[in-house]
């Protein structure tokens, strides 16, 4: 998959829906994708068996114990049985014993090899917010989709913003809950360029189940190009153009319609430049200031008739990314949204870094 087709994954919802149908070629299990997965599932598989091999022993015998020594007659008395055998109860202490000390040190070997990243991990941060994921690179770029290189350990640093998360990427093995106000960590390595399904876990709340996303392992020495075309990607488009895929990534449509229709927010269609009327019951209209407030500090003023639900979106916007967004819903406005000027004066900053990048690509 190369940069661009990975772009095109921007819708966080639409493409994901038949997720279920994403799932991999083996009946029982994801595709091992990651450097522990054979070793998980090693585990598991030794539980599974022992426990299988239990239970046809205990339930057989219990079966056929029930049949052979059934009542027979009315009145018949209780046959004798032994009631002590030292051999037989110190074998069936022992074995059992046994079997879970070493289950023990498998599984707590794995688990420490789990919670200690090595020490060259490539460093992404992860927040859980509802309902969504937002990974934050090195370099300061955001996106609601998790790429990682191949072959390389990726540390995982993860904070929730509001309830409890739990981020799984079932083809890694890799599954770590995200805590309000603590971080928590989790890595792997990635043994196979692709795509596969990341999701939450927690479903105590209404959004958790929409938390679909993917991972993308970029092929080996493909990432970094990635990282940065992705990271310039909005200055080189028309910024109308950027500003409509960056609603789509940002999560934004989960809550405003591009359509008109009603939302759990109101529908960017002809909202620049509409009069609202606040809670407080006084009247704002959606210029561009009030809309570059309404993203990073929602909570400043609500409009009537909604919920005070929208997260802000300070620290994980840029600002030249609300300005695409301004030229967005400018763009989809009939009340004065043709700002000529303006659009112009961000058209000429794009294409300025349009050229910057290309060199570098080439
Ligand atoms: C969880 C749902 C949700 C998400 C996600 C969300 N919003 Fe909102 N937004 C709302 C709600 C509800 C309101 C109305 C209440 C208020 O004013 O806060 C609102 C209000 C707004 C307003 C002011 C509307 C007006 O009529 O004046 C703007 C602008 C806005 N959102 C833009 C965005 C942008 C841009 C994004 C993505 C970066 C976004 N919202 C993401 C729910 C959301
Ligand atoms: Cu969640």
């Amino acid at each position: 998959m190369n940069a661009f087709d990975s772009a095109a994954l921007g819708q966080p919802h639409a493409g994901l829906r038949p997720f279920l149908a994403q799932l991999p070629d083996s009946f029982w299990m994801p595709s091992q994708a990651s450097s522990v997965a054979s070793e998980v599932d090693t585990v598991f598989f030794v539980i599974y068996w022992i426990s299988a091999f239990f239970f046809a022993i205990i339930v057989g015998l219990m079966v056929l114990f029930a049949v052979r020594y059934r009542r027979r007659r009315e009145g018949e008395s209780v046959a004798k049985t032994a009631h002590h055998s030292v051999a037989l109860e110190v074998t069936w202490t022992a074995i059992p014993v046994i079997v879970s000390a070493i289950l023990f040190v498998v599984g707590f070997k794995g688990y420490m090899n789990l919670v200690t990243p090595p020490r060259n991990s490539y460093e992404i941060s992860v927040t859980g917010q509802k309902w969504q994921w937002f990974f934050t690179y090195p370099n300061g770029y955001v996106t609601s989709e998790l790429h990682v290189p191949v072959d390389r350990p990726v540390n995982l640093t993860m904070t929730s913003e509001d309830v409890l998360h739990s981020l799984w990427i079932p083809a890694f093995r890799v599954k770590k809950d995200l805590v309000p106000g603590r971080y928590t960590r989790a890595w792997f390595e990635a043994t196979e360029p692709g795509t596969y399904p990341l999701l939450c876990t927690e479903y105590c709340g209404t959004g958790h189940s929409d938390m679909l996303s993917v991972v993308t392992v970029h092929e080996s020495g493909r990432f970094d190009t990635w990282l940065e075309q992705a990271a310039n990607l909005y200055d080189t488009m028309p910024p109308a153009e950027a500003g409509e895929m960056l609603v789509q990534r940002k999560g934004c449509v989960q809550c405003h319609s591009l359509t008109g229709a009603a939302g759990i927010g109101p529908t960017f269609v002809d909202m620049y430049g509409h009069s609202f009327a606040t809670k407080e019951g006084t009247q704002i209209v959606a210029d561009d200031n009030y809309i570059r407030e309404s993203i990073v500090d929602p909570m400043a003023s609500i409009i009537a008739g909604y919920e005070p639900v929208m997260p802000t979106f300070a620290g994980k916007i840029k600002d030249s990314e609300i300005t695409y967004i301004i030229a967005y819903l400018k763009s989809v406005s009939s009340l004065g949204g043709t700002d000529e000027d303006e659009a112009a004066a961000a058209d000429g900053e794009g294409t300025e870094t349009e050229e910057a990048s290309t060199e570098e690509v080439h």
